[in-house]
């Protein structure tokens, strides 16, 4: 702290929650749906919590009148949800159906029936399993032209009726599960293939923005990335060094290409060496530098903490213990596994739990200061406005007898991040919304149904659909009077 008094959240403030339609929708099949990637992963025995999948999920398809009007309710200001690709074109080109559209349409005009924003993200990891079958997806340069096509369909729809969109959300998420640690369809364990793939969707992301300036002149766009700022174990400057390094590869490498059109020539060289860096063609420089984002979307769960590379500097016996909590639990772990790495070359870095820091259930480190911390790396390297698109705990939570849920640790999750999106704001940081993750429970990509998220229980387990009503959380009406009294009552 070194202000002794909070600025306000600014009058106008975006008091949201997100969610995304693999997600919630359910109704994979109907009124002309065709499959996307995750519905033909989520069969894969093995592959997901007890084989849980999106077929039903939380019925949302059924029943986004009942969720709207629980929003609405809750007096918020802002929802971010996902639009399923493999609804507007079931194929994934080509024939337009319309009946996904009149989906989306209504869900819009429902949500500002109530003055809700809409925040539309256009990419939440489905892509339509026809173009994988195709071409491979995202391996194939096509993919950039019929993104640009699905994206041209709604911003052609919609213009007139939302204002925020999202491209893609978590690019760094996707491409790495995917393609590296094979936990993500397109289940391939191939470094090589992830950064060629990576390209292909930065310049898939440039495109769809070239089409936005064109077709929705008022709009605001942006990826969502999910950002952690990454910490040295101590001051030792071997460690310091490895954090610079850590940044640079799981952050900057991103986004510097989001905003600057330009990858960060550290990490180039790096690929280089070990013979990964993704094949660039005329016009692909050109095609990244000719679009800026107008806002960035932050996804913020947690940050990481590195050390110098336990090859040239071994581990003390104190840190032994870390480095072994830090393999247990991290589902993001993004350091070369030996076997995976491919590389002749000692790691930049190497991954180990923070000593400070508390985990959720699920082992995801607990620091609300790191989201200051983001938010003021962010603000200071790229100079844009910026929205958390997703931020929250995931719990067991549990039906009392009295069927309500006392999520008070939901709450203090919640309630530590705000405040430092609050000092942040003090500090000169422009922040313009936040959408709690998530309105509903939800699934969970791996984790089922029992990772709850929401505002608002669903009473569903991993075995059973059973009734799926929803019931209001002790977290929801907090969030209720934070959005009234426009964070004051934080
Ligand atoms: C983000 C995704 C979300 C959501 C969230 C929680 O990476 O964008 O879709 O799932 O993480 O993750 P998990 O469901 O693994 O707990």
């Amino acid at each position: 702290m070194f202000h002794t008094k909070l600025d306000d959240f600014p009058e106008n403030f975006l008091w949201g929650a997100a969610s995304a339609a693999y997600q919630i929708e359910g109704g994979w099949k109907e009124d002309g749906k065709g499959s996307s990637i995750w519905d033909t992963f989520s069969k894969i025995p093995g592959k997901t919590y007890k084989g849980t999948n999106g077929n039903v999920a939380v019925d949302h398809y059924h029943r986004y009148k009942e969720d709207v009007k629980l929003m609405a309710d809750m007096g918020l200001r802002a929802y971010r949800f996902s639009v399923a690709w493999s609804r507007i074109l079931p194929n994934g080109s080509g024939e337009i159906n319309d009946k996904g559209l009149q989906f989306y349409e209504n869900l819009i005009d429902e949500l500002r029936k109530y003055n809700i924003e809409p925040v539309l993200t256009l990419y939440h990891w489905d892509i339509p399993q026809a173009l994988q079958d195709a071409y491979q997806g995202w391996e194939s340069r096509q993919a950039i032209d019929d993104f640009n096509e699905y994206a041209r369909v709604l911003f052609k729809r919609f213009k007139n009726k939302v204002k925020y969109w999202v491209t893609f959300n978590e690019q760094n998420v996707f491409t790495a599960l995917g393609y590296r640690w094979e936990a993500h369809p397109p289940n391939i364990a191939n470094v090589k293939k992830m950064f060629e793939a990576n390209h292909i969707i930065n310049l898939a992301n440039a495109k769809a923005i070239q089409s936005f300036r064109e077709l929705v002149p008022n709009g605001r766009i942006g990826p969502s990335f999910g950002y952690g700022p990454i910490y040295p174990f101590d001051s030792n400057p071997n460690h310091v060094l490895a954090a610079l390094n850590g940044e640079e590869f799981q952050n900057h490498w991103w986004m510097d290409v989001y905003i600057h059109g330009k990858y960060p020539k550290v990490i180039w060289k790096q690929l280089e060496r070990l013979g990964v860096t993704p094949t660039i063609e005329s016009g692909d420089m050109e095609l990244l530098q000719s679009v800026k984002p107008d806002f960035l979307g932050v996804n913020y769960y947690h940050g990481g903490t590195v050390r110098a590379n336990k090859i040239e500097f071994p581990l003390k016996d104190e840190e032994q213990q870390l480095d072994k909590d830090f393999e247990a639990t991290d589902p993001y772990l993004m350091e070369p596994k030996e076997e995976q790495a491919q590389s002749p070359e000692v790691p930049m870095f190497t991954n180990v739990s923070n000593p400070y820091l508390e985990k959720t259930d699920w082992g995801w480190e607990i620091d609300p200061i790191g989201m200051r911390i983001a938010l003021r790396r962010l603000q200071s390297r790229y100079d844009l406005p910026m929205m958390i698109t997703e931020n929250g705990l995931g719990a067991f939570d549990e039906l009392t007898e009295n069927r309500e849920i006392e999520d008070q640790y939901r709450i203090d999750y919640l309630r530590e991040h705000l405040v430092e999106i609050q000092k942040a704001i003090t500090d000169g940081v422009d922040v313009i919304g936040y959408c709690a993750w998530s309105f509903t429970d939800l699934l969970s990509w791996l984790n089922g149904y029992r990772k709850r998220y929401g505002f608002v229980y669903i009473d569903r387990d991993d075995e059973n659909e059973k009734s799926l009503e929803r019931i209001p959380k002790k977290s929801y009406y907090w969030y209720k009077n934070i959005i009234k009294t426009n964070g004051k009552s934080l």
